[in-house]
């Protein structure tokens, strides 16, 4: 009997995956992989079920002899350890850029003489509304809520992109990219007070109130499925607070990072050059037992950033102030510096982690920016946030545009900067 092998991505099996199935069984005895979550999380939807469960309804289906975990996303372990005479798959990874895992297959196949089977990918209503359920399922609270938590148990490294609408939220929704052999997206969103500020053209003063916040985060979740930490500037009075965080675990919000400010906050990265000051370990650390006290579910996480760098009160100052919130409740810890060395953020989590292996650190390499994600993983990082680079990234072409445009008296000029409009129209998703 031949040995053929599928490996699938899904938490429902529709007639496309049966088509799969039935194509496999025509060439011998099927073992369908499930792609790990680790690996699924990196390219695909993320699971909605367990990666058993998975491997069970696949089972089901009467079609499978044998189901095996598909460790990583590219077939080398796998299929070195099946030898399968076939593997088949659906064609759709042809035009997309899954190709790099096709181009795998193909190479690993070679090898020992297998061949590739690939079934015409079927594509109706019924299969769409199933694709489209599936991402509606996580867009709902309960499944975003609790995505932080999980994918940080998935990736050495969890990857925020800085979001301020529903457009940049599809940004960070969307890009995947084929790189280095492997295929690449970010984990989670940030919406950072100073973006959030400054796409309403006001100042990072925690200004722009809670409603005009809440506003922001409810157009990003209406099309996005992705994660969100919103910056809660100082979390405000803690009578307050309680109420914040009550609507933003309500909402699917996965984290509020606090920083200990008080009185008229200014951004971290004005450092010393403001007045700016720090909150007292006492009181900030009963907003963060009061914010705790509130939570009806064990996902939602309270986040306590430290000032004490950027404000120069030293290594000390910042060691003691991690451990006291930790003790607190914090579910993390962010540390920031202004330092375009990471040499202080380095020493800072080497010597938190001599006393704490596992709560979650997280930085932001705004300044320190020449370090890469796998140095701040092996210091022990567990989140890194790319706070604002949507934002400075968009201004100066924005600005480019409008000057051309006044130049010239028409836009002509400046129709190859632009993308096309077809482009910008298939962007959005209808429903
Ligand atoms: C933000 O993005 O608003 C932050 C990070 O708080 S920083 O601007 O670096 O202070
Ligand atoms: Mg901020």
């Amino acid at each position: 009997m031949k040995k053929v092998y599928a490996c699938f991505c899904t938490d429902v099996i529709h007639e496309g995956h049966l088509n799969v199935l039935k194509t496999a069984a025509q060439y011998g005895e099927v073992y369908a992989g499930v792609m790990s979550d680790q690996a699924m999380v990196r390219f695909n939807r993320f699971p909605t079920i367990s990666q058993e469960r998975r491997a069970e309804i696949l089972k089901e289906t009467g079609y499978v002899k044998e189901t095996l975990v598909q460790q990583d996303i590219m077939y080398d372990e796998v299929l070195e350890r099946l030898r399968p005479d076939y593997v088949v798959h659906g064609d759709n990874w042809l035009h997309s850029r899954e190709n790099i895992i096709r181009e795998n297959v193909l190479k690993n196949l070679k090898k020992y003489g297998g061949e590739l089977i690939e079934v015409p990918y079927t594509c109706n209503e019924t299969v769409k509304k199933i694709d489209d359920n599936m991402r509606e399922k996580l867009a709902m609270p309960e499944f975003r809520r609790k995505r932080l938590r999980q994918v940080l148990t998935m990736r050495p490294i969890v990857k925020a992109l800085e979001v301020h609408s529903g457009l940049t939220g599809l940004i960070a929704e969307k890009t995947i990219v084929a790189n280095n052999n492997s295929l690449d997206q970010f984990d989670a969103m940030w919406i950072s007070s100073l973006c959030d500020s400054t796409a309403k053209g006001k100042p990072d003063i925690e200004l722009v109130d809670m409603s005009s916040r809440i506003r922001t985060i409810e157009d990003v979740m209406d099309v996005t499925t992705k994660p969100i930490i919103l910056d809660g500037d100082t979390g405000g009075l803690v009578e307050h607070f309680v109420y914040n965080v009550r609507t933003l675990e309500r909402m699917g919000v996965s984290a509020v990072i606090i920083e200990d400010k008080t009185g008229l906050k200014k951004n971290s990265l004005f450092g010393t050059e403001v007045e700016q000051t720090q909150d007292t370990i006492e009181n900030f650390t009963a907003k963060i037992r009061a914010g705790k006290s509130v939570l009806r579910t064990e996902e939602f996480m309270i986040i306590a950033r430290i000032e004490s760098l950027i404000l120069e009160r030293g290594m000390e100052d910042a060691l003691t102030r991690a451990y006291a919130y930790v003790e607190a409740g914090a579910d993390g810890i962010m540390i920031h510096s202004r330092k375009t060395d990471p040499g202080e953020i380095l020493e800072f989590c080497r010597q938190f982690r001599e006393k704490d292996a596992s709560t979650p650190i997280v930085v932001v390499p705004t300044s320190f920016n020449s370090i890469t994600e796998e140095e701040l993983a092996e210091a022990g990082v567990n989140i890194v946030i790319y706070a604002n680079q949507l934002t400075r990234s968009a201004f100066p072409a924005m600005q480019g545009v409008a000057v051309e445009i006044l130049k010239h008296h028409r836009a002509k000029e400046v129709d190859d900067r632009l993308m096309p409009i077809k482009d910008i129209i298939r962007l959005i998703d209808a429903l």
